[in-house]
């Protein structure tokens, strides 16, 4: 008999070993789907996850595979895992997991990692790097497992990390060496943790619901803001059910549009700066006083001290980090919802209707001048012929996930698109960073078996366009629409010296971005009208066939960095 023989006849039954402990540890948790790319040391463990049941998506770079987990974790409420190679493939993903965690997406990033020992001497080992230490500063929580009879525990520390409290990006680092360690089955199986209620209810203080109620009830001119923290909570009921019991005008933030249908009576999205003026009382629901609101003060927030803040965050630090926040109320966005109700009673007044009234009339009139031009039908395309076209797909079709990301193309589609249910917009979120549309577009085809349409800026989808591929292999049902304008903003800038390159910000003129998708056997489609591009993302949606359509925009038609313009230095010597 020979040694191999020997120990397939007698081990099977009872050792068990890293890669299936780390695989059981997940299942038992209810993860069953890993986003990853293959290699050392991981490969075997994406084999195994896919022969135990679990979906192993298989991405062309980490980052995407990164952004797709964070998204899965943004959707589910479940901690969205990427699984990487080493050192490069690790900080290929850790992009991701850092944009999770500014996010508040729940994302465990688990990456293999090469020998301690040698790591720690320093002594040059394949894709060597103290991997734990970098990942420390940019996410919420970082662990290594060593030992095989500590994966449960790892496993479990890692999803408590993730979920409970302000959710975010967590650190596994899994050391190749663990993965073949081997164990007895039965204490393997003993060691598993199944994490009990890992973000439980976090009950805001009686006083805290007074307090916010006596203010909002003082309110000349109240708003509430409405934040992707509250899209994230699935408190959807109850949310609108505040917002209706109360009757004051509310402003989504991009990703919790459609938390109310963007068509409600009482969204002041289309009176954004007049809301941000003159209101007196601003309740924030699982939304920051970031840079996305200007921190909450300055010349979009009115006369100074013009303002009163009742904040609803389940992470208590967050109050009084830009502005002073009067009423803070901690806790999760689906209990402090709850209570705020129950303790407005049945006869809340509504809102002083001079201020309804004004807010409402904004809306009218900046609704109806926009109406007409997201009704033409020029060629070459401008951002509201072509995005009225899509909105009215939308429209039809309430139930497709939007993705959206770009810089004019974002910011228009961010305005035009109304969305009608919660969690159907998935955009660039609180750093504004470009490279999250295909590994979005995975992630919520997967995630929600809902269609797919991503709105790309051409500059933005080739930040993650070899995933493609990747869509077409999982046939998802995924139609990217690229805003071609031949480059960065516009395609017109000119190289001042008159030198061979093109200037910065351009690309390939009329470059075929759908002969790419046919590489991969997708649909492509070269759409020129905006009849066109409906014709083409109608057919997509409906066949659920991966399909790119290439939309030619007006090489002038957008402007320097979309509406974000004001956040460009400017040279004082030299001229543009
Ligand atoms: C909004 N508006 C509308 C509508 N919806 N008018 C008519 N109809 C509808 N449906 C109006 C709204 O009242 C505003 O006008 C204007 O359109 C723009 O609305 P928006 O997009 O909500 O507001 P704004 O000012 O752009 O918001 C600021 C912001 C946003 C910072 C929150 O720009 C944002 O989320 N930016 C992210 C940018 C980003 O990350 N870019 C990636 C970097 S790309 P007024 O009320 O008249 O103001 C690299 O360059
Ligand atoms: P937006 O960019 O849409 O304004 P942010 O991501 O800046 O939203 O803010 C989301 C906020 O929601 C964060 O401060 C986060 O702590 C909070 N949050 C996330 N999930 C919950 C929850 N379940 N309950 C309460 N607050 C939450
Ligand atoms: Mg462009």
């Amino acid at each position: 008999m020979t040694e191999l023989e020997t120990v397939t006849e007698v081990e099977p039954h009872d050792l068990t070993d890293g890669f299936h402990l780390i695989i059981d540890a997940l299942k038992l948790n209810g993860l069953d789907t890993i986003y990853t790319v293959p290699g050392i040391p991981i490969t075997d463990l994406g084999r195994f996850a896919q022969a135990a049941g679990m979906r192993v998506i298989s991405f062309r770079h980490e980052q995407h595979a990164g952004n797709a987990a964070a998204m899965a974790g943004f959707l589910s409420k479940k901690p969205g895992l990427c699984l990487t190679v080493s050192a490069p493939g690790f900080l290929n993903g850790l992009t991701a997991l850092a944009n999770a965690t500014t996010n508040c997406f729940p994302m465990i990033l688990m990456s293999g990692s090469s020998e301690r020992e040698i790591i720690d001497l320093q002594q040059g080992d394949y894709e060597e790097m103290d991997q734990l230490a970098i990942a420390k500063p940019l996410c919420k929580a970082a662990f290594r497992i060593l030992h095989a009879e500590d994966i449960g525990i790892g496993v479990a520390r890692a999803i408590r990390a993730a979920l409970s409290g302000r959710p975010g990006g967590v650190y596994l680092d899994l050391p190749g060496k663990l993965l073949g360690q081997t164990m007895d089955a039965e204490a393997g199986r003993k060691s598993l943790v199944e994490v009990i209620d890992p973000a439980p209810p976090q009950i805001p203080s009686a006083g805290a619901v007074a307090r916010a109620l006596d203010l909002l009830k003082s309110a000349k001119r109240p708003l509430i803001i409405l934040g992707k923290g509250a899209a994230y909570a699935q408190a959807d009921a109850e949310i609108r059910g505040l917002v209706e019991k109360s009757g004051i005008p509310y402003l989504p933030m991009s990703m919790a549009k459609g938390l109310l249908p963007d068509t409600h009576p009482q969204s002041a999205a289309a009176a954004r700066s007049l809301v941000l003026q003159k209101s007196d009382v601003v309740m924030m629901i699982g939304a920051r006083l970031n840079w996305l609101l200007s921190h909450g003060k300055g010349k979009a927030w009115g006369p100074p001290h013009s303002k009163q803040f009742i904040q609803i965050d389940i992470e208590p630090r967050e109050m009084d980090s830009n502005v002073e926040i009067a009423a803070p109320v901690v806790g999760d966005i689906g209990s402090c919802v709850s209570a705020l109700l129950e303790a407005m009673g049945d006869n809340w007044d509504a809102p002083p209707s001079d201020w309804t009234g004004e807010v409402t009339e904004k809306v009218a009139s900046n609704v109806e001048r926009m109406a007409p031009r997201l009704q033409n039908n020029n060629v070459p395309m401008d951002y509201h012929g072509a995005l009225g076209a899509l909105r009215r797909i939308i429209k039809d079709r309430p139930d497709t996930v939007l993705v959206n990301e770009g810089a004019n193309t974002l910011d228009f589609a961010r305005s035009i698109i109304d969305i009608y249910q919660p969690r159907k917009r998935l955009d660039v979120g609180t750093w504004g960073v470009m490279g999250i549309g295909m590994g979005f577009a995975v992630a919520a085809a997967i995630e929600t078996g809902k269609p797919v349409l991503a709105v790309e800026g051409d500059s933005a989808f080739g930040f993650s366009g070899m995933e493609i591929e990747t869509i077409c292999r999982y046939n998802l049902p995924v139609c990217i629409v690229v805003f071609n304008n031949n480059g960065i903003y516009r395609g017109t800038d000119v190289n001042p010296t008159g030198g061979p390159d093109v200037a910065p910000t351009v690309f390939v003129k009329d470059a075929r971005y759908e002969l790419m998708m046919e590489a991969f056997g997708g649909r492509g489609v070269y759409a020129t009208s905006p009849d066109e591009l409906t014709r083409a993302v109608i057919e997509a949606l409906e066949s659920g066939k991966p399909t790119l359509v290439n939309a030619i925009i007006d090489e002038q038609a957008g402007t320097e960095s979309g509406r974000i313009g004001n956040l460009n230095p400017q040279s004082v010597v030299a001229k543009k």
